[in-house]
């Protein structure tokens, strides 16, 4: 018993002075040029900043489709809740985020980043927002649009609004975006999913990931949250950034005419498209209107279009227009590939899927690649050739992970066919 208590008070005595030093610290290691910084009026920075994130522009669209009006608790009241809850912490104060990281000077475009995740993605989605800002947004502030085909929870409109420095916007997909078509054979597609289990590819025996490939290839551009838009930048949860941002990429594709681009590109794996260039060439015999007369076919195949060489840019990473997306000629090729069903009885990805639609639909001068882009999403590495670039960009990417000249990279032949000098250095790595 003796014993007990006096392992009690000393638990106690441990925890009393533990928290006097941890008050001692937080209260003594505010910078006096943040002390400064704090308002008079008694308003925080952060209140101006939680405002913002609060909702999206009050626009009818928002309140479709089951998206959330409001992002805030309370429902359409914008700037009110958020801002509330925010109470400085015990001493804690922000400093001015936007005097230590000034709003870079121009015009914005009209854009914004679009994430689909769940929940349950929330600390994975939470690490790229994060290096997103930091790298580059926090200075520009464009929007986010957040999409899921469940209602998000409090927990991660808080956590994800308060780290988008623009506006957030959170909307729910539509059941017949994210479900069978009425004209897929529900019994083919689960023998489909049974055999790829048996043959163990990845994602094989997944119902949500095929529906989750088709909404990519097919709705995201069209979701009423993105309609306000005309440029959009996809982040994925646990990718990461390497380099500084210096050149607004939404400015860059505008000025230049560019609708799609990409940092990685590889070859795709055949189990999960073995007929997607037949359905392909179909709809090119359909629709040769379609056809961009300077496109790159030759980044798709070897032989003239009679094969597919299964050359893609991988779409966890994009920056494109959506307008082009809204296109007929896209929406054509997507409805004609949606038809002949190989999103549910193979497993095509969205990836390919742009890819083919961005070589046939698009001149080659509108297909961008960003080699100052620095991006990571697993398993592979873009990290800028040239030393001066990433010295310059402050990066912290390891050059030798760059898989740009490696075999299973098709960013030479992306190169070769555009005639573009590859960047100094790239023999070293390949
Ligand atoms: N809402 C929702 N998002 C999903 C679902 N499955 C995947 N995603 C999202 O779709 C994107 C691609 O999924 P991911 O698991 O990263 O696939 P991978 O990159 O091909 O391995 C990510 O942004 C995921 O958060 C799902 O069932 N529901
Ligand atoms: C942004 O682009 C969308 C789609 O092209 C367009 O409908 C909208 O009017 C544009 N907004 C502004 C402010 O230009
Ligand atoms: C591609 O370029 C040609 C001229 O070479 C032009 O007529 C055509 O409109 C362009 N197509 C697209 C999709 O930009
Ligand atoms: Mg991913």
């Amino acid at each position: 018993m003796a014993a007990g208590s006096g392992r009690i008070l000393r638990y106690i005595l441990f925890a009393v002075f533990g928290t006097a030093i941890i008050y001692f610290i937080s209260t003594s290691s505010i910078p006096s040029y943040a002390q400064q910084q704090i308002p008079s009026t008694g308003k925080f920075t952060w209140d101006r900043t939680s405002t913002q994130t609060s909702d999206g522009k009050p626009n009818s669209a928002h309140d479709a489709l089951g998206s959330e009006a409001s992002s805030s608790p309370a429902s359409g009241v914008p700037a009110a809740s958020n801002s509330q809850s925010a109470a400085p912490l015990n001493g804690i104060t922000t400093t001015e985020s936007a005097l230590l990281s000034p709003p870079a000077p121009g015009e914005r475009v009209n854009a914004t980043f679009v994430t689909l995740a769940r929940n349950s993605d929330l600390w994975e989605i939470a690490r790229s927002i994060r290096q997103v800002e930091d790298r580059f947004n926090r200075n520009y502030n464009y929007d986010w649009v957040f999409l899921n085909d469940k209602p998000f929870d409090e927990t991660f409109k808080k956590v994800t609004s308060a780290l988008a420095s623009g506006k957030t916007h959170y909307g729910e997909i539509p059941t017949e975006q994210w479900s069978f078509p009425s004209w897929i054979d529900q019994k083919k597609a689960e023998a489909v999913r049974e055999d790829m289990r048996r043959r163990k590819i990845i994602y094989g025996d997944s119902i949500s990931y095929r529906h989750m490939c088709r909404f990519e290839s097919g709705f995201f551009f069209r979701h009423p949250l993105m309609l306000q838009f005309e440029y959009y930048w996809r982040v994925e949860p646990s990718v990461e950034l390497f380099c500084d941002i210096h050149q607004d990429p939404f400015r860059v594709m505008k000025d230049n005419n560019k609708k799609y681009s990409f940092v990685l590109s590889l070859y795709e794996y055949v189990e999960t498209i073995p007929t997607l260039w037949d359905s392909t060439k179909k709809f090119m015999k359909a629709h040769p209107e379609h056809l961009a007369p300077d496109n790159s076919l030759a980044f798709l195949s070897d032989d003239g279009g009679e094969t597919y060489n299964k050359c893609h840019f991988w779409s966890n990473f994009e920056v494109g227009n959506l307008d082009w997306l809204r296109s007929k000629a896209y929406i054509d090729f997507f409805e004609s590939l949606d038809k002949d069903g190989g999103f549910f009885y193979e497993r095509w990805g969205d990836a390919p899927v742009h890819s083919i639609a961005a070589s046939l639909l698009l001149n080659k001068s509108e297909i961008h690649f960003f080699n100052e882009i620095a991006y990571y999403h697993i398993p592979f590495t873009h990290c800028p050739t040239g030393d001066d670039v990433r010295l310059k960009l402050r990066c912290h990417c390891n050059p030798a992970d760059n898989f740009d000249w490696k075999g299973y990279s098709c960013t030479s032949r992306y190169f070769d066919l555009n005639q573009l000098a590859k960047p100094e250095g790239w023999m070293d790595q390949v």
